[in-house]
């Protein structure tokens, strides 16, 4: 009887122990498994980051290749589940994509037509009619053929205008970028005008201010609260639907306004204005140089975006009007708003006007870096905050700069790089 109950006590322990075990086992499986799914997720994601970064950087086709992504990304977790490798997961995206070759340009075309950081080109194309809004990669030596300055003695003032509104994140690049400017700094002011942040981007700003005068020796530099709310914030899609932008627009021309008005009364003496936006995030060291060798009363960069390999337009708001454009928008009312980049308005890009030469004639301007001769806005001229000819805001000064005799024009060989779209 002992006997038998000390059996049943040693099979009973047995099966505890290897029900246990069993138990373990499937634990590390299943841990294992989402290890793998883990890995199989930061590959889908890298994927869709790849894919927004390659596609072409207009808007539209922006959409079309997150949405051809957010398909894919279905396809690989039915993959997933049939427990393939990353090799089989990219062989059926290859496929997706291959169907999908309306949406994205294939690599080799891109590179050929365009160039790229790795593989640039060594001339000039003719892209004046282009509508990919990618910008052609050109070799260091066509770059400095059409960039280099001559020797000069420097002494005329710029105050540097920067509107800021929950710039806390771009502040620091931005003053490492103000602070290696070439340009004497004893010759450079720079005013910040804030409002409605919700972040530190006063604070942040009073300290950049701060060093650049008393560490760079810029002549001056502060933070000014320009008493404004509301505006339009948000992420670049939302923030860039067209039913906001003629609030938008009117709204920042009023801050820019404010801010030049200022300036006037508080700045002392200068003899140019030079307005850059907070999130640029890379401008070449001698722009001031350049904007001044055009020797005209307005004068925008190229304002670019940096995407992997390749660059493309930002600013859609430097262009010049053709035969088309002013056909169509004479068949529009008067205080209609034309707005770039929402529909095909025939105009010429900037960065496309390069087979023209280094200096060329423009109708619009955007305000990532733009310079604007001190007397212009001491004669009357400003940001129109209401349609000013189908115009507003930067474009709009553009317009009436022209209609008060100025000269308007652009450098699309100087190129300044807005931060990445958000
Ligand atoms: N003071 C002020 N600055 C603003 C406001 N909204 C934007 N900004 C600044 O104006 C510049 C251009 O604005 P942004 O939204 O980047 O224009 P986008 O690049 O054309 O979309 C940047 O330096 C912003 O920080 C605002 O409401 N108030
Ligand atoms: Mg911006």
């Amino acid at each position: 009887m002992m006997k038998r109950r000390t059996y049943l006590k040693a099979f009973v322990f047995m099966s505890c122990c290897l029900s246990f075990i069993n138990i373990l086992v499937t634990l590390q499986a299943f841990r294992g498994l989402e290890n793998n799914d883990k890995v199989v997720d930061l590959l889908i994601s890298q994927k869709l980051v790849n894919a927004l970064n390659n596609g072409t950087l207009n808007s539209r086709n922006k959409i079309e290749s997150a949405r051809q992504h957010t398909s894919e990304t279905g396809n690989a977790n039915t993959v997933r589940r049939n427990n393939s490798t990353k090799s089989e997961i990219d062989s059926v995206n290859i496929e997706k994509n291959n169907n999908n070759t309306k949406q994205i340009q294939p690599e080799n075309e891109k590179k050929k037509r365009y160039g790229s950081m790795y593989r640039p080109l060594n001339f000039v194309p003719n892209t004046t009619h282009d509508k990919s809004h990618m910008v052609p990669y050109l070799s260091n030596d066509i770059m400095k053929k059409y960039l280099a300055l001559p020797e000069s003695n420097y002494t005329q003032r710029v105050m540097i205008l920067t509107p800021i509104r929950n710039a806390e994140r771009t502040l620091d690049t931005f003053k490492t970028q103000l602070a290696s400017l070439s340009y004497p700094h004893h010759l450079l002011s720079v005013y910040f005008g804030e409002s409605g942040s919700t972040d530190k981007t006063f604070e942040k700003a009073q300290m950049i201010s701060q060093d650049l005068k008393s560490l760079q020796n810029f002549t001056d530099s502060r933070v000014i609260n320009l008493k404004m709310a509301g505006g339009i914030h948000g992420n670049d899609n939302f923030r860039h639907k067209k039913e906001f932008q003629k609030y938008r627009r009117s709204f920042l021309a009023n801050a820019r306004n404010r801010l030049v008005r200022y300036a006037f009364k508080h700045g002392g003496v200068f003899d140019h204005v030079l307005w850059i936006d907070s999130d640029v995030q890379e401008f070449p060291s001698d722009l001031v140089q350049h904007l001044l060798f055009a020797r005209s009363d307005v004068v925008a960069t190229s304002c670019l975006v940096k995407s992997h390999e390749f660059k493309g337009i930002y600013d859609c708001n430097s262009w010049r009007e053709t035969a088309l454009s002013l056909k169509h928008q004479s068949q529009m009312p008067q205080d209609e708003l034309v707005l770039e980049c929402y529909a095909e308005t025939e105009r010429i890009f900037l960065p496309y006007l390069k087979i023209e030469g280094r200096i060329v004639k423009l109708d619009g301007v955007g305000g990532c870096a733009l310079m604007v001769k001190a007397d212009c806005f001491r004669s009357g001229l400003l940001f129109p905050e209401v349609v000013y000819k189908r115009h507003i805001e930067t474009e709009g000064l553009a317009k009436m700069a022209l209609d008060m005799g100025y000269s308007v024009v652009g450098l699309p060989f100087v190129e300044v790089f807005h931060k990445k779209r958000s």
